[in-house]
């Protein structure tokens, strides 16, 4: 089984990441981990942050000459804004008073007022550090090791943004245009149409001149997963059920679909099921359409798998919305503090980063393996077995 946690704060020293259950013997290229964090930091609408950090993951457990050992994983992603705030929130006990960076206005929408009602504080800095999307770097950093492992089985992941505020992706994108603007460091939204992404970055640019913040929409897609993943014999065996829970565990995410899941909802049935032929000389079953998104009764089924993780915008205005005093319970404005007015693409690659790790978890619960040569000799085994279905 391979887990994963994370720990660390927004302003704090550091974020950690632990995976463990990768087998044996995966090669391990640390400049794709360090991409894959470069990648999350882009983005049209970002705030100051970003200019600050230059994420990258120092592994410090369960690697040796560039392969894993079987070992739990361990790595630390150093939080560079950590100077400016060591003397506020120090780790020790201290006198200082937090002062200004107290929060007591709580934002509408964030963990501020529930989560220091929950844990007993009248300031939702203690809150807020850890609530932070900061905290997908470190889950980014855990999925590249997920990443690393599907490529040797075959299997590729990539996003891209399909709504942006009021902006809407009009077409459908192909895989290989998925996965050319998924790698693109330049795109400054990562849609795949030049004209869409013109007008998503006048909402952006609108969002910011009103004070105000946008979501939007992400879709991952998984390319080449094998027919089998997951089990319809158990509702937590469910793979579309496991993905949705990891994609909604991101920060600012209301709604996951999978395939067409939305739309399917207002459809016909003979609209919606992707029509099954087979395929003699290719000898294989053949979809006409993926409207299912990859999976049927929680299985893969060998189409692409389609998430699609949708973002709220960002609680944190501008112009502040109203709201209580934690301490004095008069009405006030929110409290405002740096942040970004928009995160779609951000989002985007830590999508890319849970689905990859629930894939991947997925994968070794089927074929097992304690080293890598294990688990691809139980999966080429399992291949024919398809083949020769
Ligand atoms: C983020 C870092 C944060 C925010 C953002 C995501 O940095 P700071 O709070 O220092 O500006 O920019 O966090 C939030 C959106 C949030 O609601 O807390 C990052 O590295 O992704």
């Amino acid at each position: 089984m391979l887990r994963f946690y994370t720990a660390g704060e927004s302003h704090g020293q550091a974020l950690l990441a632990f995976v463990s259950g990768l087998p044996a013997q995966l090669p391990i290229d640390v400049d794709f981990i360090n991409q894959e964090l470069h990648r999350r930091q882009l983005g049209y609408g970002r705030g100051g942050r970003q200019k600050i950090e230059k994420d990258r993951a120092e592994i410090f457990a369960g690697v040796r000459h560039g392969k894993t050992i079987g070992a739990p994983v361990a790595l630390r992603i150093e939080n560079r804004d950590w100077s400016n705030w060591e003397k506020i929130l120090p780790v020790e006990a201290s006198e200082d008073d937090p002062g200004t960076k107290k929060l007591v206005a709580p934002r509408p929408g964030h963990a501020d007022l529930a989560g220091s009602q929950k844990f007993n504080y009248h300031d939702a800095r203690y809150i807020l550090e850890r609530a932070s999307a900061r905290e997908t770097a470190a889950r980014v950093a855990a999925g590249a090791f997920a990443k690393l492992f599907l490529r040797e089985l075959g299997a590729e992941i990539a996003s891209h943004t399909i709504q942006v505020g009021h902006i809407k992706l009009d077409r459908a994108a192909t895989w290989e245009q998925i996965r050319n603007i998924s790698g693109n460091l330049e795109s400054p939204l990562r849609c795949v149409d030049p004209a869409t992404e013109e007008k998503m970055k006048a909402e952006v640019d609108a969002a910011l001149k009103a004070g105000d913040t946008v979501g939007g929409i992400f879709e991952v897609v998984a390319h080449n997963i094998p027919v089998g993943l997951g089990s319809h014999a158990q509702w937590d065996e469910k793979l579309d059920g496991k993905l949705a829970q990891a994609v909604m565990s991101i920060q600012a995410v209301k709604g996951v679909e999978i395939g067409a899941g939305v739309t399917a909802a207002g459809s016909y049935g003979s609209e919606v099921q992707d029509e099954i032929s087979y395929d003699k000389s290719a000898r294989r079953f053949h979809r006409s359409s993926n409207r299912a998104g990859g999976l049927e009764g929680g299985i893969t089924n060998g189409e692409d798998v389609i998430v699609r993780g949708y973002l709220k915008p960002i609680s944190t205005l501008r112009r502040a919305l109203g709201t209580a005093d934690m301490v004095t319970k008069e009405p006030v404005q929110a409290a405002y503090e740096r942040s970004d007015w928009c995160v779609v693409p951000a989002a985007g690659v830590a999508g890319e980063a849970m689905v990859a790790l629930v894939l991947a978890d997925a994968f070794l619960q089927k074929f097992g393996g304690d080293s890598l040569a294990e688990t691809r000799r139980n999966f080429d085994h399992y291949a024919r077995q398809i083949d020769e279905f």
